[in-house]
């Protein structure tokens, strides 16, 4: 295992933990920004570092077909290639292939999909997934699954699980850096608790250093969602780091938080601010909005990020369809707003006050109560 996680306080079921990682010490809960092309768009990496972030998440898919796993490995790693000091997560790739191209097509041997680049039939094993994101170097990496949406019912998800169980075996056996990066398993089954409860134990079994919950945020209603990571995080060992994977709504890491998950990613934050859309505590701002024309307040007056505390709501209305620079602070500080919640989150467990910190979240986002 190339991780340790150390539980430094809980509130019924939401931990605070400190999770060291080869190439950073990080703090949980904790939300991971989405990179594609071995960047987070529009962002420099010493501006996610002052920003605050910990780990990111490198596209295996894209990185894959360019610049190649084989030149990342030849520079050093994607550490070094992108000049990121900090922990990075590598995903699998099969989920992204079955949701980017609806041309991928899942079988026993693997994901197959035609390549974007010429069009040829191309298969990804479990195999392959884990020696490309061997060849990328992520502190951690997840496992080829077979990802079903949760919208969908009958013997598709059930075989989806099993074979998920069936490809971790070939995962753990094709993984050749164990002691340097760390492979999780990923909780397959829909929104049925049996499948559920087999996958869990099934990856558990397997002792991996940590687990993802998938197969969630895919339009299944708050309830359901809720239900499955409450029952998943329940059942998984409470010494080892829960991710819920492209999970990214401010509301749902609090929630889940508070139900014992630790890691988030999702590419909200950053695709909302290409929109226009900023992430403040009562919701969100348009920035787009005509009221925002003539407002020479902040996006945030509470944010201390550098957009709030160097321009206004009228400067960034004026740049967000005319300019890049735009949605480039947007996403500044709508990083620097998740940054800030996963903070909260870890303090106010630490410091015994998470149910005071949920209260004043929810209020402050729901002052009507509804
Ligand atoms: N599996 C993988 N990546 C993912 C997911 C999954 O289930 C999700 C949730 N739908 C986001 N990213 N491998
Ligand atoms: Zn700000």
């Amino acid at each position: 295992m190339a991780l340790r996680f150390e539980i430094l306080g809980r509130f019924n079921r939401a931990r605070a933990a400190q999770l060291t990682l080869p190439h950073f010490v990080c703090q949980t809960p904790l939300f991971m920004p989405v990179g594609t092309q071995g960047t987070i768009k529009g962002l420099a990496t010493s501006q996610l570092e002052e920003i605050g972030c910990q780990i990111i998440l490198g596209n295996t898919y894209h990185l894959a077909l360019r610049p190649t796993s084989e030149l990342i490995d030849e520079l050093g790693g994607l550490h070094k290639f992108m000049n990121w000091p900090r922990a990075l997560l590598t995903d699998s790739g099969g989920f992204q292939m079955v949701s980017l191209l609806h041309l991928a097509d899942i079988t026993e041997k693997g994901v197959t999909f035609q390549s974007p680049v010429d069009g040829k039939p191309m298969l990804l094993t479990p195999e392959e997934s884990i020696q490309i994101q061997n060849r990328i170097g992520a502190d951690i990496i997840m496992a080829l699954d077979d990802v079903v949406r949760t919208t969908i019912t009958g013997p598709r998800i059930e075989e989806a699980m099993y074979r998920t169980l069936r490809w971790i075996d070939r995962c753990i056996a094709a993984h050749s850096r164990p002691h340097e990066q760390n492979l999780f398993g990923i909780v397959q089954g829909g929104l049925d608790p049996v499948l559920r409860d087999i996958c869990v134990r099934g990856l558990v079994d397997r002792n991996l250093p940590g687990y993802a919950i998938g197969g969630l945020a895919g339009g299944e209603s708050k309830d359901s969602f809720w239900r499955v990571v409450a029952q998943c995080t329940a059942a998984l060992p409470e010494d080892k780091p829960r991710y819920v994977m492209g999970v990214g709504y401010p509301l749902d890491i609090v929630v889940c938080s508070a139900l014992g998950a630790d890691m988030y990613d999702c590419v909200y934050p950053t695709r909302t601010a290409r929109f226009g859309t900023a992430l403040v505590p009562e919701g969100v701002l348009k920035l787009k909005h005509k009221a925002m024309a003539d407002d020479t307040r902040p996006i945030d007056p509470t944010c201390a990020c550098m957009v709030c505390k160097n321009y206004s709501r009228a400067y960034i209305h004026c740049l967000v369809t005319k300019d890049a620079m735009g949605s480039q602070l947007l996403s500044y500080h709508n990083l620097y707003y998740m940054m800030k919640l996963s903070r909260d989150l870890h303090t106010s467990i630490v410091e015994e006050r998470f149910p005071e910190f949920v209260c004043t979240f929810l209020l402050k986002m729901f002052p009507e109560g509804n």
